[in-house]
């Protein structure tokens, strides 16, 4: 090498696992930073069900693996919750960086549940107040919160990662507020590697039909009442991408018999809407016109059912003697 050569940098990769409670916007943070709606979004607490992978490539940079994770939460044993809570708890069991994410609206009793789950985190662990758009998050109540969850995670032997003064990492992710700072922090914690996913276009290593069945849980999730939705389970029967226009048939399952008219309803209103919003999603995310095809049945009790879990691929955890995960129900 000349002596006046620029040294040629050395590329970085890593994971960050983006971890915190149901709805704190841990899904619309991975969107905002890969710039689409990978993961679904709703009002909705509990939204996400699995790890959803997201790669983001800086070709001068790097490479971050996002982990957007389902919120913890204290989940029953034995069903889809405590499934949802084990993602999260294998998110966190080796990645470069922790991104624990906190809702200004929350409380010290919930988030102790997620600091439970953070203690078995090796990495550094980022302490971030989403939703900073919000008037409240400079409120009496969140201050508090804020200093309750600095305390509470010091005596449970956490190094939060904060600004100077113990202050949390303040971003909006749904207005995009203050992330193009936390990714520069969150870089500088990113150790030097080969990318794990070399094509540079990659946006995720779940196949498309995962997508196509969480667009359709997520009209499920924005069309149907409070608790119908954590009732259904999308399953892929058929996925023809060769067929002109690609044809998609999904089933749905519900737990209970009666719960098969309320998704159906009134001259079957209401799964011609679910389809019909589902399938623009699909569309918007495939970038052509498909066909789908909805059907509803009854997969009795799925949610807390093992062999039903497993038909659904929602595999539950091995029990482990050091089980940490939270035994209350809820
Ligand atoms: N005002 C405001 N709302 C936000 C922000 N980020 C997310 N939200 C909203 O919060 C709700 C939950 O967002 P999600 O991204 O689904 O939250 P999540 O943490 O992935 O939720 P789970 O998957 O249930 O764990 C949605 O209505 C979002 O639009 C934010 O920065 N500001
Ligand atoms: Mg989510």
């Amino acid at each position: 090498m000349k002596p006046n050569s620029p040294q040629k940098k050395a590329l970085k990769s890593g994971y960050v696992a983006i971890a915190g409670r149901p709805n704190t916007g841990k899904s619309t943070l991975l969107n905002r930073l890969l710039g689409t709606s990978l993961s679904i979004v709703t009002p909705k607490a509990q939204t996400t069900r699995e790890n959803v992978l997201g790669i983001l490539t800086e070709k001068a940079m790097g490479q971050i693996v996002f982990m957007d994770t389902p919120g913890i939460h204290k989940a029953r044993e034995g069903g889809i919750n405590e499934y949802m809570v084990s993602q999260a708890r294998e998110a966190l069991e080796a990645p470069s960086v922790v991104w624990y994410l906190v809702d200004p609206n929350s409380r010290l009793d919930h988030e102790e549940t997620v600091l439970k789950l953070l203690t078995l985190a090796k990495s550094p662990v980022l302490f971030i107040l989403n939703k900073s758009d919000l008037k409240l998050s400079l409120a009496p109540p969140a201050l508090q919160l804020i200093e309750q969850v600095r305390t509470k995670a010091l005596a449970m032997g956490i190094q939060l990662e904060t600004l100077e003064g113990g202050e949390p990492y303040r971003i909006s992710a749904y207005k995009g507020r203050g992330v193009k700072e936390l990714l520069a922090e969150t870089w500088k914690r990113i150790p030097e590697g080969e990318f794990y996913y070399p094509d540079p276009d990659q946006l995720s290593d779940r196949p498309v039909k995962f997508f196509v069945a969480e667009k359709i849980r997520e009209q499920l999730l924005l069309q149907l009442g409070e608790e119908l939705p954590y009732s259904c389970a999308v399953e892929i029967t058929l996925f023809d991408e060769n067929a002109k226009p690609p044809r998609i048939e999904a089933t749905i399952h519900v737990e209970r018999e009666s719960q098969k008219g309320m998704v159906v309803g009134a001259a079957g209103r209401k799964i011609r809407d679910i389809g019909s919003a589902a399938r623009a999603q699909i569309e918007k995310f495939v970038g052509e016109k498909v066909f789908l095809g909805l059907t509803v049945k009854l997969l009795k009790e799925w949610s807390r059912d093992a062999e039903a879990l497993k038909r659904l691929g929602y595999h539950l955890p091995e029990k482990r003697k050091d089980d940490a995960r939270p035994r209350h129900s809820r």
